[in-house]
């Protein structure tokens, strides 16, 4: 599917599964908080729509989006069916940026390859706020809701996979 127009709280319905009973994690970075908020506020509320009760959704934050490593890490070792990182990245003055986002994407692939329970990519990345606001619950739609249903089917893929 082409991205450049691609509406991160569009899917279809009919190819969610049930989410009643699953259990969700979900780490939050600190960092650029009025878009993890937001970003945050669409994965919860997508969960619950599709049938996850509020009391099965773990939050915790970190400081950073590099730390989220760290929190997947541990929370996959609780008892939840999958883990959500959320972060943002803004593109800054140094390269700095692309380091944490390289750090991010290594760390949280590292987690699926290599234990039971998915670990769901919530970071976004961009060259400014303004893009970040895009996918945050503006015009391009909000990360946190495609998330959420990438959990939802990912509990589902692993469940039927262990039979
Ligand atoms: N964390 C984020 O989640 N998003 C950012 O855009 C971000 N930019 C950073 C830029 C600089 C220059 C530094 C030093 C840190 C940044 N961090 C950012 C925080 C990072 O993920 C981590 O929390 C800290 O580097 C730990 O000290």
């Amino acid at each position: 599917m082409a991205t450049k127009n691609h509406n991160l709280s569009e899917y279809d319905i009919n190819s969610v599964p049930d989410a009643k009973g699953m259990t969700f994690g979900i780490v939050v970075a600190e960092w650029n908080e009025n878009i993890t908020a937001a970003l945050l506020e669409g994965a919860k509320s997508t969960l619950i729509k599709h049938g996850v009760d509020q009391d099965d959704i773990n939050v915790m934050t970190v400081p950073g989006s590099f730390e989220l490593i760290y929190g997947a890490a541990q929370m996959v070792k609780t008892d939840v069916d999958a883990v959500i990182a959320i972060g943002c990245v803004i593109r800054g003055d140094t390269p700095h940026d692309r380091y944490i986002c390289q750090g991010v994407t290594a760390g949280l692939s590292q987690l699926n390859a290599q234990q039971d329970t998915p670990v769901i990519y919530g970071l976004i990345t961009t060259l400014d706020m303004e893009q970040a606001q895009d996918r945050a619950g503006g015009k391009m739609g909000n990360k946190g809701d495609e998330c959420a249903i990438t959990a939802i089917k990912m509990v589902d893929f692993r469940r039927k996979i262990k039979g």
